[in-house]
């Protein structure tokens, strides 16, 4: 489909745009891209079926963003983009992952210093030559330097929500094999870690050569890095591996629980079978040469004396101890979240009317959402302000009567996604945030401040009456960027004093992490899951914010929205 590279140039030309000080046009290019994005049909087949007509019709693509389409799909090229990238050949990509470097800086960068990608970066901030440009400075460059080494640490590992699609698609595809008695997924992808290594699957087939011969030839596959009659691993052109294993039915269940691991909640286990006279491993439990259980994974933990773990749980984090003692959490599951409450409309940067992410949301059987754009402060969003804030209250009341005419037990929430300024103040007039059903606040700019005086902002924000919930509470973005110069503990405190809720931001930037959850929850302090989405499509990421309150040791009792509306909203000031 050539949907997604279209997006990525018109991304990319945004990009430039910025640079150049162009107002407004890089919005109108964000907006065409994630509009493509979101697009179901390929949008060649629209251009031959309907022409340009056809592809005027698309949401976000007016006349100049169809003539770029037209262009690309004639010629494979659009000329605006090649006349940027000529102007700046850099690894915009790879740059743009430092965090402290904007389009702009890395211009500068180039300019200057002739830095093309992140190994003349490096060498430059190793000579001390980035902090003398202007507009840099030391504090910039010891930025960037942190941001690099941030960069190095994630390398090789895949964001968990890029890879689980992937990884279902080919599970799908081994499961309908006739040879395949039984598949699942393995590893960290099935603890759902937020960042993933290597893709682990295991197989249950009388006939593993040609389960491999189908694994090894994959669409997708580049390199195969070796091929048996129990373990294969290829690697993908999308810059992954993936490892197949085939056992017999006997050993699935301990195959199982040996390659979801991790390997240190394996060590403990093994640990524990030997403390009981008995043989741990990948094929079995073993009493001296007699097998005494493998099937399943129930029968495996049972045999050591445990009962079942939780995939999220096996990481060595007190889980065994907390097992022996029979008060394992009773985890939260993606059927407790009845309504999402951070989504983005049309009335700001989001993609789809109020109506539409209500319907979606019904969709997926909750009993609410809530619409929370943002405030008016967020300009590359779109910001509202106080006047379209009360003019958007009205139509969501339009579209609850409307379901509710229509006989719909179904109820849109008014709330915002408020910035909290640099002093701790919100940026919309308490007369209007006391009208709406909640208020959601978050830390958008000015992110590099010191602990304390992040930590006044914050608490000022949390005790401000109106403001209900701190949405993506640390700032940080998974593989992207490290959270905020916080104090955790403070935060849970001033949240308990407050009576404010903690968001678990589903999306990319997976905010609570999983130790703050475990926190958060020993603190008694309550959680609310939401996707942020800006898509419709992106509700379906509220899977991803519950695997994270799972490794949180969260319970359903410990997350708000798995609460029906009118106990929920009496958590909301
Ligand atoms: P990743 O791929 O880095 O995200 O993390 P995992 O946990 O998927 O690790 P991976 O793919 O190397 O191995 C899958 C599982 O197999 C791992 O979680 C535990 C088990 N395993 C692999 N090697 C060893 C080992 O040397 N000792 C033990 N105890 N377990 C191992
Ligand atoms: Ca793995
Ligand atoms: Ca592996
Ligand atoms: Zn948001």
């Amino acid at each position: 489909m050539k949907n997604q590279e279209i997006a990525k140039f018109f991304y990319d030309i945004a990009r430039f745009l910025e640079i150049d000080g162009v107002a407004f046009k890089p919005y109108a290019y964000q907006r065409a891209a994630a509009s493509l994005e979101g697009l179901k049909d390929d949008v060649s087949k629209i251009y031959i079926k309907g022409g340009r007509k056809a592809l005027e019709e698309i949401e976000g693509i007016g006349k100049a963003m169809s003539d770029h389409i037209e262009e690309y799909l004639k010629t494979g090229k659009i000329k605006l983009h090649e006349e940027f990238k000529k102007s700046l050949p850099v690894d915009m990509d790879a740059l743009l992952k430092v965090e402290g470097l904007g389009p702009k800086k890395i211009k500068v960068l180039y300019q200057k210093l002739g830095i093309r990608n992140l190994k003349d970066l490096e060498k430059a901030v190793k000579k001390h030559e980035v902090a003398p440009l202007f507009g840099f400075g030391e504090k910039t460059e010891k930025n960037i330097v942190q941001g690099l080494e941030f960069v190095k640490q994630n390398k090789g590992r895949s964001l968990l929500q890029d890879i689980m699609p992937v990884a279902r698609d080919v599970l799908k595809k081994l499961e309908g094999l006739k040879e395949v008695e039984r598949a699942s997924l393995a590893g960290s992808l099935r603890r759902r870690k937020e960042t993933i290594g290597d893709v682990d699957f295991l197989v249950v087939s009388g006939n593993p050569a040609k389960v491999m011969d189908f694994f090894v030839s994959l669409p997708g596959v580049k390199k195969v890095w070796g091929k048996g009659n129990t373990k294969s691993s290829v690697h993908m052109a999308a810059g992954f591996d993936m490892d197949l294993r085939v056992v017999p039915q006997k050993s699935y269940g301990a195959a199982l629980q040996y390659f979801t691991g991790s390997q240190a909640h394996n060590i403990v286990t093994r640990k524990m079978a030997i403390d009981k006279g008995l043989k741990l491993s990948e094929y079995g439990v073993f009493r001296g040469a007699k097998m005494i259980a493998g099937k399943t994974e129930e029968e495996v933990y049972k045999a050591i004396g445990l009962p079942y773990i939780e995939p999220e749980l096996r990481e060595d984090a007190g889980e065994v101890d907390v097992a022996l003692e029979g008060k394992l959490p009773k985890l939260i599951q993606l059927k407790d979240i009845k309504g999402d409450l951070h989504c983005h409309s049309n009335w700001n940067g989001g993609q789809h009317s109020i109506e539409v992410m209500a319907k979606t949301a019904m969709e997926r059987g909750y009993q609410y959402i809530g619409i929370s754009d943002h405030s008016k402060t967020l300009k590359i969003e779109n910001g509202l302000d106080e006047k379209k804030l009360l003019k958007q209250h009205e139509a969501i009341q339009k579209v609850n009567k409307k379901f509710q005419d229509s006989g719909f037990k179904f109820q849109v929430l008014h709330g915002v996604e408020a910035d909290i300024l640099k002093d701790g103040s919100i940026d919309i007039k308490s007369e209007v945030l006391a009208q709406l059903d909640y208020v959601i606040a978050s830390v958008h700019l000015n992110t590099k401040m010191e602990k304390k005086e992040m930590m006044a902002r914050i608490e000022k924000a949390m005790k401000n009456p109106h403001v209900d919930i701190i949405a993506h509470p640390t700032g940080r973005i998974v593989n992207q960027r490290d959270e905020y110069q916080i104090d955790f503990d403070k935060m849970l405190s001033l949240a308990k004093e407050t009576g404010t809720i903690l968001e678990i931001n589903s999306s990319a930037r997976l905010d609570l992490r999983d130790f703050y959850i475990r926190r958060t929850k020993a603190e008694n302090v309550k959680m609310i899951i939401n996707t942020d989405s800006h898509h419709k499509d992106q509700m379906a990421l509220m899977e991803y914010g519950v695997s994270q309150a799972r490794r949180g040791w969260a319970e359903s009792a410990d997350i708000i929205n798995t609460l029906p509306v009118l106990e929920l909203l009496k958590y909301f000031k």
